[in-house]
């Protein structure tokens, strides 16, 4: 036992829960029991498959050890299972098939070969495995797989310049290559590091990209495992869980492809309701409701935007689920409308674990409903949170769900937002060992039964699922938000997340850039750190780089642990309060384009925020690069991770971009030098976007590329509920020394602007005609009303041609 650690983990919690973490980790150890390892058993090989046979989409391998199933769900998305071991429960895939596949069956030299028009596989007899596409390129080897007692490992081969990104929420550099990685969810206790392994919400898969191609693997498989990516052997990357079948998606095909085919199977990420994407104020420490509203007073007094105030565990009545502190809060449905009255929206914490006690009506409930889980005995299982022994509900059981979501529902009806759910690993105080469940405890798995180890990576997903099932169905006109520390494959379908208890380091900004990153390469992509980190005191310069970058981040919100010192914008004085107002209100004049690539999202699973490999991977120059990252199609941002640091190196991807500050115009691939004053992080716009911002109405930025084709894309709707919608689409072509611009509609949600203004980049424009009509030259912003196509000459122009020509 490490006990400075186990210090430190707890140094929350005060003294008297500190010593009862001593007796919740002895009563953990032998809840746990003697425990062989499945490591420990020897691995032995699978023995060759005697008989193979053809299905219509796909084939089986069967020998007298283990069988090999294989099915196309589509032609370049393929489905392996190797058994024997349970099958997975139906918690991360949403979908059996994508396509109807037509595949063609053959022997092979040493087995034989399965083939749809995109991926040709060869199986040995001995279970190797290559994956080819149809130029015989090999883009993915498997060694035959292993069995110990009920775990399986397998080896992948890796190529010399193969890079391999995904695997959930990390502290590793987002090429994960090198390293050893855990799946079992856990709190790494009160604040980590980069490097801190496992963290609260892992995703058994990766996505690889080498010479040879690109491909997605996904494993599902909620065991225990690990993932060791070229760490013991440098040509090798070896998988093994615990227990279950061994089954995997692959999805052969660049990154982008390959998100939208994986989101296609896991389910995609709906649209948030428009308000999540603005900024978000918490703190733990809030301790009263004119706490809250001083704090919101203090938004107003130095006229910075807000639209959600998070409240934590300090609202409850002594961290009790479901309850309120009626001292400190004494009116919380009053507060929460108070604050929406103003436009700002509150979350409210909720953590899974129920205080044991017969006096609690919620526990009482959960006991006569036999909804919390259970040890092997026919105890219910206690372990230690805030509010002391706690009872944790089941949600592998429909009917836990659907009360706990009940409960869930009726936060949200008494006026909240949106619910904030923490601790699901789950996680437990103890003085020692996991901080997570013995692995002895019982869940129904949907009522085939099983235990925590099967269970413990689901839990987190499934608390989110029971909290989105309720309020879909509790308000049908309203887009649920909820904000979930762990999860699994699919947790996008339900919730949005954050990186947890940061350091407040600049090594920690500079993890979490990478970690987000990470987290969108494994289908979810609404994450963000806490501004600042979680547990430190960040110095105003280091707050500020923070607060620059993650008012590019899907979740832009500002958190601290108790007892650090305050860090709302105005606590550090000037400049941070200016500085700190100027990217609140880039913040919101960018709401916009954040919206459409949420709806994009929705569509496609396309995260939010990109590596610059994004979307094909086809640059292996910037396969390493992860101190950049991109927004969207259009932006490319760049924020300073390093103290006293005023400028910096961007490595631009092929094309033209703009200095979004100067309109400087560059040419990429290369390296560029820019400026990093302490107000400004390098931002570049590509050129050919139309960049839609909120600036006393729409404003359409349009970044004139010097040749080519671009496009930019407006998404609109309500903000919230289920109704219309539109899409318009601008495309913009360069002809000669013109400029069309077409205007494409889709959707029957109104136009909501008379007029809009157009703001033109590295273009003076001559002359122009909408519609055919000519139009005087403004010299500022051009206000138009809406039309099907503008045609724009460049000044300087000598050619004698008029206008559009078609
Ligand atoms: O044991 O609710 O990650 O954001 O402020 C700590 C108190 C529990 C951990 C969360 C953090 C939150 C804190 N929680």
């Amino acid at each position: 036992m490490d006990l400075r650690k186990a210090l430190l983990a707890l140094r929350f919690v005060g003294l008297r829960t500190a010593l009862r973490a001593v007796r919740a980790a002895w009563e953990r150890d032998r809840a746990e029991g003697p425990r062989k390892a499945p490591a420990e058993l020897p691995w032995r090989a699978i023995q060759p498959f005697e008989r193979a046979i053809p299905l219509p989409d796909g084939a089986r391998f069967v020998g007298p050890d283990a069988a090999l199933e294989i099915r196309f769900l589509a032609p370049e998305v393929l489905r392996l299972t190797w058994t024997p071991g349970l099958l997975p429960p139906p918690y991360a895939v949403v979908r059996e098939t994508l396509e109807e596949t037509r595949i063609a069956w053959a022997p092979g030299p040493d087995g034989w070969i399965v083939e749809s028009a995109a991926v040709r596989i060869a199986v040995s007899a001995h279970g190797r495995i290559a994956f080819q596409d149809p130029a015989g390129r090999i883009w993915r080897e498997e060694d035959p797989p292993e069995r110990a007692g009920t775990a399986w490992r397998h080896r992948v081969r890796l190529r010399p310049e193969e890079r391999l990104y995904g695997l959930g929420e990390r502290a590793a550099p987002l090429d994960r290559r090198g390293r050893i990685y855990r799946m079992w969810n856990r709190d790494p206790g009160g604040r980590y590091g980069p490097g801190a392994d496992p963290l609260y919400l892992g995703v058994p898969l990766w996505l690889s990209l080498h010479a040879q191609g690109a491909y997605l693997v996904f494993y599902e498989n909620p065991f225990e495992a690990t993932f060791d990516l070229g760490a013991t052997e440098p040509d090798a990357a070896r998988v093994a869980f615990a227990g279950g079948a061994l089954r995997y998606y692959l999805v052969h095909g660049p990154p982008a492809r390959a998100i939208d085919r994986y989101t296609a199977l896991t389910g995609r990420p709906p649209l948030p309701p428009r308000w999540a994407l603005g900024f978000h104020q918490s703190r733990w420490g809030y301790r009263s409701a004119d706490e809250v509203r001083a704090v919101v007073r203090g938004f107003q007094a130095h006229d910075l935007p807000l639209h959600a105030i998070h409240l934590d565990i300090d609202y409850m009545d002594n961290y009790r689920v479901f309850t309120v502190d009626r001292e400190r809060f004494p009116d919380l449905p009053g507060l929460l409308q108070e604050l929406e009255a103003q436009g700002i929206r509150t979350v409210l914490i909720l953590d899974p674990g129920v205080k044991s006690d017969p006096e609690d009506p919620v526990y009482r409930e959960g006991e006569a409903r036999g909804a919390f889980c259970r040890l092997p005995d026919g105890r219910i299982y206690r372990g230690l949170v805030w509010p002391g022994w706690c009872a944790f509900p089941d949600f592998t059981d429909p009917e836990v769900r659907a009360w706990w979501g009940a409960h869930s529902r009726a936060l949200v009806e008494m006026g909240a937002a949106g619910l904030w759910l923490d601790m699901n690993e789950p996680t437990i105080f103890t003085a020692w060992g996991e901080p997570t469940p013995p692995r002895t405890v019982l869940h129904a798995m949907e009522g085939r039964g099983g235990d925590h180890r099967e269970a413990h990576n689901l839990y987190g997903l499934l608390m989110s699922r029971a909290a989105w099932e309720a309020l879909r169905r509790g308000r049908p006109d309203r887009r649920p938000f909820l904000l979930t520390r762990s999860g699994w494959a699919g947790v996008q379908r339900y919730a949005w997340g954050w990186t947890g208890d940061t350091e407040s380091t600049w090594a920690a900004l500079r993890q979490t850039l990478a970690t987000v990153i990470g987290l969108g390469l494994s289908g979810i992509p609404y994450t963000g750190p806490d501004i600042g980190g979680f547990s430190g005191a960040p110095s105003a310069e280091l707050f500020i780089r923070w607060f620059q970058m993650a008012a590019f981040m899907p979740l832009f919100r500002n958190h601290a642990a108790k007892g650090t010192p305050r860090r709302e914008p105005w606590a550090f004085g000037e400049p941070t309060l200016s500085i700190a107002r100027e990217f609140l209100r880039l913040r919101v004049r960018l709401m916009p384009y954040l919206y459409t690539l949420a709806w994009e999202a929705a569509q496609t699973g396309a995260p939010l925020v990109r590596p610059l490999f994004w979307p094909d991977g086809s640059d292996p120059d910037l396969w390493g690069i992860e101190d950049a990252f991109q927004l969207g199609p259009a932006l490319l941002v760049a924020p300073i991770l390093e103290e006293g640091v005023r400028a910096r190196t961007v490595f631009l991807p092929a094309g033209e971009w703009y200095d979004f500050w100067s309109d400087r115009r560059f040419t990429g691939p290369g390296r560029v030098e820019v400026e990093a004053p302490l107000e400004r992080i390098p931002v570049f716009v590509r050129a050919g976007s139309v960049l839609p911002m909120a600036e006393d109405g729409l404003t359409l930025h349009l970044y004139a590329a010097s040749a080519g084709e671009g496009e930019g894309v407006l998404y609109q709707d309500a903000g919230d509920g289920f109704g219309p919608h539109r899409v318009d689409r601008f495309r913009v072509e360069r002809e000669g020394k013109g400029l069309r611009v077409r205007w494409v509609r889709e959707g029957d949600f109104p136009w909501p602007w008379s007029t809009f203004a157009l703001r033109l980049h590295g273009f003076a424009a001559a002359r122009a005609w909408v519609d055919g009509e000519e139009i005087p030259i403004p010299t500022g912003p051009w206000i138009l009303r809406p039309f099907q196509e503008l045609w724009i000459k460049e000044a300087g122009e000598s050619s004698t041609s008029e206008g559009p020509i078609s």
